[in-house]
């Protein structure tokens, strides 16, 4: 029985880091599987429905990436989904969440301007105790981030289903609760996953309550707004000041999407938080030895919940 790889690049380099990790294992790189019915996982951040129909012994997908979406369109089998849960990953997205929201935050973008008039010298800009930073989800990333700004001193919010239970955060739960918390925030970061519950949830009438001035940070799912006229309208004629995406709906936008070249929305091509090989194929691999201990992989997507 053998293991199918499919990433989006450098197949040899993954095949020689997960092979050294599992030296018992026959890994093949998709697409020279010899026997398509050997397969019983595969490796892959993406792969053709009808491909996928071609594997009748799969019993479990890895998810190349954070989230696990694209696995669970219709006509996608119906088999253990694992996604992939990289602590160095959620680094990444600190680090660019970090970036964004002080570069509004200090007015980096105000100062590096070659024509502005600022004063040299002169700050104005809120300190971090004074700014209220907003997390839409509160999951591994979410968390990452928030301990990141709270070690820093900023004033930590967070919005979830059901509450979060942490002394440094003030926590909203709810749809009920949904406006409160997107009115006292300096800066939103979205991190949920795409699920039917997020879609959509950011319509016009959300962002009217947003701080005026404020910065809406994308880097969970585009499809957390319906259409990007509305994020267009949220800076143009709503409370917004910056926008930063680094996933839209669609993904990517199209050429004459209105995203590009807006001068208050930042766009970045799902750059965020990068799989990495190193630490990614060392958590696959750990989980492929679980499985065949008997033990369960860790984290299995609930195909319910969408994540
Ligand atoms: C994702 C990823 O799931 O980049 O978005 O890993």
């Amino acid at each position: 029985m053998s293991i199918l790889l499919n990433p989006w690049a450098e197949p040899n380099k993954w095949l020689k880091a997960l092979s050294a990790l599992l030296p018992d294992e026959q890994i093949v790189v998709w697409p020279n599987n010899p026997n398509p019915s050997d397969v019983e996982m595969l490796i892959a951040w993406r792969m053709k429905r009808t491909d996928l129909a071609s594997l009748p012994n799969l019993h479990t997908i890895f998810s190349m990436g954070a989230g696990a979406d694209q696995w669970l369109r219709e006509g996608s089998p119906e088999v253990q989904l694992v996604r992939l849960s990289d602590p160095a990953m959620s680094d990444e997205m600190a680090a660019y969440a970090l970036h964004w929201v002080t570069h509004f935050q200090r007015g980096f973008d105000v100062r590096f301007d070659p024509n502005g008039d600022e004063p040299w010298g002169i700050n104005t800009a809120p300190v971090a105790s004074d700014y209220r930073v907003g997390l839409l989800g509160f999951g591994q990333i979410g968390q990452r981030i928030g301990t990141a700004f709270h070690e820093l001193g900023y004033q930590m919010r967070a919005w979830t289903r059901s509450g979060v239970d942490q002394r440094w955060v003030r926590s909203y739960q709810g749809l009920d609760e949904l406006d409160s918390f997107l009115g006292d925030c300096d800066a939103v970061i979205n991190v949920l996953p795409n699920t039917p519950s997020t879609q959509g949830l950011l319509t016009s009438e959300r962002f009217d309550q947003f701080v005026s001035g404020s910065t809406f940070i994308n880097i969970g799912r585009g499809t957390i707004v319906a259409d990007e006229a509305e994020l267009v309208a949220a800076v143009d004629d709503g409370p917004l000041g910056a926008i930063v995406l680094d996933v839209t709906n669609p993904e990517p936008p199209g050429p004459d999407s209105p995203l590009f070249g807006h001068a208050k929305i930042h766009v970045t091509p799902h750059i965020a938080g990068m799989t990495q090989m190193a630490s990614a194929a060392k958590l696959i691999a750990a989980n492929i030895d679980r499985i065949r201990r008997g033990e369960a992989p860790f984290p299995i997507v609930d195909r319910v919940a969408g994540y």
